[in-house]
């Protein structure tokens, strides 16, 4: 079988990569080990950015997204029993918006399979890359019903199968490099069933740990608390968690948390990595299968639909109009906004984490950030400003 573009996995960065081909009229398929079910439903992020949105609109994806999501244009810091409100939205001009990730997963599979009639194959095992560096690239795979290898030739192969995927790993070692970076710290991921207890996302910034609480639904919200890294969840039953909610994000004047059933728990530790260059021969990386950031700026899932916009556009160009001008500055267009990002989250964590460090003077500029962001505020500097609602240079 032959196609002109092989994209492994199906989350935003692949699927937005899917549509952007098919509705240029690139023949595409898309392997995905899990099911159309499972990665309809996996939970992870909520908060788009606007350029975010407005890239999905103009490929014709943002359909749903802008009749449903929420948008939001402040957040409010929480330190010492008072609250600072940020209304970030006064300060950039940008706003964000709430859609949890497997709602806009859902969109851009029935866009891509139901509507723009992409070919994508569920529940794949044991994929592997062959001769990416060469002209004739490969992709072979199991198959779920016949349990056959099966193998794709294809023009170009996109990485989109996320940070425990396996293209990354195709690149050639003498040329990728991987940077990484480890906050030495965890957080407890929650999904509580319950509706939202503030209007806008929530930071906690405790001596005793960070604590957030992030708006996904009417039904859902996010909560997350710092903890040692790698800690088991079982050492949070619902009771110790919302008792250290309510301390960690506790306010003079603030409405008491909604509580509600908790529907996910788990532990993650906070890390970064970036590989680069992001490419090799005919393979592409694009989304969290190049880079991680860490979910403290919840700036993943637009990363990921950055690569996808310029991968997208780039390998269209190249396969309608003979253009490689997007192929070959792809990896050094994504890693600028890659690298801004990180940078960002580091400044971030410090501000989130710097109260628990058991540092005074940490603790001292951690409030002085928070202050920062109160009603009257010393302008923020304007990498932060800028970086905190709206990208440097121009949208994809
Ligand atoms: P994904 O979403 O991981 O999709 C990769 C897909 O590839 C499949 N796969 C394979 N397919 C074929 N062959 C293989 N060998 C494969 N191996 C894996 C997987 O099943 C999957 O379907 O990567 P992508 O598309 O790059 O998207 C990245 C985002 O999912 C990620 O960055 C965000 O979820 C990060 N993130 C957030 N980002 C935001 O921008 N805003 C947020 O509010 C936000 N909140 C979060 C987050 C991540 C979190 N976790 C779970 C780490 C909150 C949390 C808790």
């Amino acid at each position: 079988q032959r196609f002109s573009v092989v994209i492994v996995g199906a989350g935003p960065a692949g699927l937005t990569v899917g549509n952007i081909l098919r509705a240029a009229g690139v023949d595409c398929l898309v392997l995905e080990t899990e099911t159309r079910e499972f990665i309809e439903r996996r939970p992870r992020a909520g908060v788009i950015e606007e350029w975010a949105v407005r890239g999905l609109e103009r490929r014709g994806l943002a359909g749903s997204l802008l009749e449903r999501a929420e948008r939001h244009t402040a957040c409010e810091f929480r330190f010492d029993g008072e609250r600072y409100r940020f209304a970030y939205q006064e300060l950039t001009g940008s706003h964000h918006w709430v859609y949890p990730q497997p709602l806009l997963v859902t969109d851009l599979v029935r866009e891509y399979a139901d509507v723009r009639g992409g070919d994508i194959r569920f529940g794949v095992r044991d994929v592997r890359l062959h001769d990416v560096d060469g002209d004739r690239p490969s992709v072979s795979y199991t198959g779920v019903d016949t349990g056959r290898r099966e193998s794709v030739v294809c023009d170009f192969v996109a990485g989109c199968d996320g940070a425990r995927g396996v293209t990354r790993a195709s690149l050639a070692p003498e040329r990728a490099r991987v940077a990484r970076h480890d906050y030495g710290i965890g957080w407890l991921a929650l999904l509580a069933e319950a509706p939202p207890s503030a209007d806008c996302v929530l930071f906690g910034c405790h001596p005793d740990g960070f604590a957030g609480q992030m708006p996904r639904s009417p039904e859902v919200t996010r909560y997350y608390l710092q903890c040692p890294p790698g800690d088991d969840p079982d050492h949070w039953p619902h009771e110790r968690v919302w008792a250290e909610l309510r301390r960690r994000l506790g306010a003079a004047g603030a409405a008491p948390l909604t509580e509600g059933r908790l529907i996910e728990k788990r532990v993650l530790d906070m890390h970064d990595h970036v590989t680069e260059p992001m490419a090799s021969g005919r393979l592409f990386l694009a989304g969290d299968a190049a880079h991680l950031v860490a979910p403290i700026a919840a700036k993943g899932m637009n990363l990921a639909l950055h690569d996808a916009f310029l991968l997208g556009d780039a390998l269209a160009a190249r396969l309608t109009r003979g253009d490689d001008s997007g192929l070959a500055g792809y990896s050094r267009e994504c890693l600028r906004r890659v690298w801004d990002y990180q940078e960002f989250s580091q400044w971030l964590s410090e501000l989130y984490h710097g109260s628990a460090a058991g540092d005074p003077f940490r603790a001292g500029t951690t409030l002085a950030g928070c202050a920062a962001c109160s009603p009257h505020p010393p302008p923020l500097p304007p990498s932060r400003s800028s970086t905190w609602a709206r990208p440097r240079g121009t949208e994809p």
